[in-house]
This record gives C-alpha cells, structure tokens and sequence, in this order.
C-alpha cells in the first residue's frame, strides 16, 4: 500500500546576513541584533566586527558591520518580515534617510542559491558584490561561498575590489541564549 509522508516539514534555508549599526551604542545594537535573530535562525557562523567607513552618504558617522550565517525554516518572505521586528525592537526608525545613520540594519544578502527579484526583496543583496564592508566579514567566514551570478568567489570579489576603508574592530560577540532546534 502507498503510504502518504508525514514527515513532510517545511524546508530548513540557509541565509547569510549582513549587519550594521551607526547610531547609539554600535556593538550592542550589533549583539542585540543577533540575540533576536537567534529565534529563528540557528547562527553557526558570526564574523569580527569591522569598523567600516560609510558608503553612499558620507557626511554621517562611521559603521560597525559584520555577516552572519545560518539556518532557518522561514521562507524569503516571512524571513524579511522577522528581520524587520528585530531591528524595529532594535529602535530603528523608519522614516529614516535611505542610507542614512541607523541604530541597526539587517539585510539579507543570500538565501541557499536563490535568486530572488521582488519589489520588497531583491536576493542576492543588489550591491553586496562591489561593498567591501560586506565582502571582508564574508571572506572571513565562507571565503569559497560563490555568488550566483557573479560566478565568483567572496575571496575573489575581495580581491577585484579597491574603495572604501574596513577596519578589524573586534572580535565576533559571543553567542548568548540558546540556538533554535530546526
Ligand atoms: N549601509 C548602508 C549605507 N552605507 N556604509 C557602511 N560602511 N556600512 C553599512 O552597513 C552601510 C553603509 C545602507 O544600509
Ligand atoms: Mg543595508
Ligand atoms: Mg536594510
């Protein structure tokens, strides 16, 4: 007799995000920032944290920025939406400047090998290739990770790449609370 699978659960996916946080206490928001994603995503990787200089508006005060990656049972859609509650309880403001100072911001920069247009969601991050604030924490934690467009390596982006001034700053923030079971 054909038997129906019950064991049918959702997909587990495996994002890489990218953090940043140029308002207020910078690291804290960065380890507030990951202790909320820890509800849903099982962060196996968190890199250093770098000091980086701002891109896009200058005239604001510099970054602290690192990646993490991880697994998570959230589709694309529900995942943005997730990360949106963090950085709000993170006391981010919406009405902000685009790429202006903000307390914490959190983007999705990869979901598995997905390539993903959407008006809300645009996956890989559009300009995560030519940012060198996201390519070194990237490198140092998955350096053979390969864009799935751009064909190349972390490594390899980093290396193609001249600009803006990254710093190592500190050490990753150590984990605190428990991983999601998936
Ligand atoms: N984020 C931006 C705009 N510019 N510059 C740096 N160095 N780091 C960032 O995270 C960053 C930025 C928009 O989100
Ligand atoms: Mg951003
Ligand atoms: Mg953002």
């Amino acid at each position: 007799m054909e038997e129906t699978n019950t064991w049918d659960e959702p997909r587990v996916g495996y994002v890489i995000l990218g953090l940043g946080s140029n308002e207020g206490d910078r690291v804290r928001y960065l380890e507030r920032g990951l202790e909320g994603l820890r509800r849903e995503i099982r962060l196996d990787r968190i890199s250093s944290i770098y000091e980086t200089q701002p891109v896009g508006v200058k005239d604001q005060p510099w970054f602290l920025n690192l990646v993490c990656a991880g697994a998570t049972r959230l589709k694309p859609g529900a995942l943005l939406e997730f990360i949106h509650e963090v950085e709000d309880e993170c006391d981010r403001v919406r009405s902000e400047q685009r790429f202006g100072p903000r307390t914490l911001d959190i983007d999705i920069l990869t979901y598995d090998d997905r390539v993903i247009e959407r008006d809300d969601l645009v996956i890989p991050h559009p300009r995560m290739h030519e940012r060198r604030f996201v390519l070194e924490p990237l490198a140092e934690i998955v350096p053979e990770w390969r864009h799935p467009i751009e064909g190349k390596t972390a490594k390899e982006l980093l290396e193609g790449l001249d600009g803006d001034a990254v710093r190592p700053f500190a050490d990753p923030p150590p984990a605190s609370g428990p991983a999601p079971i998936l």
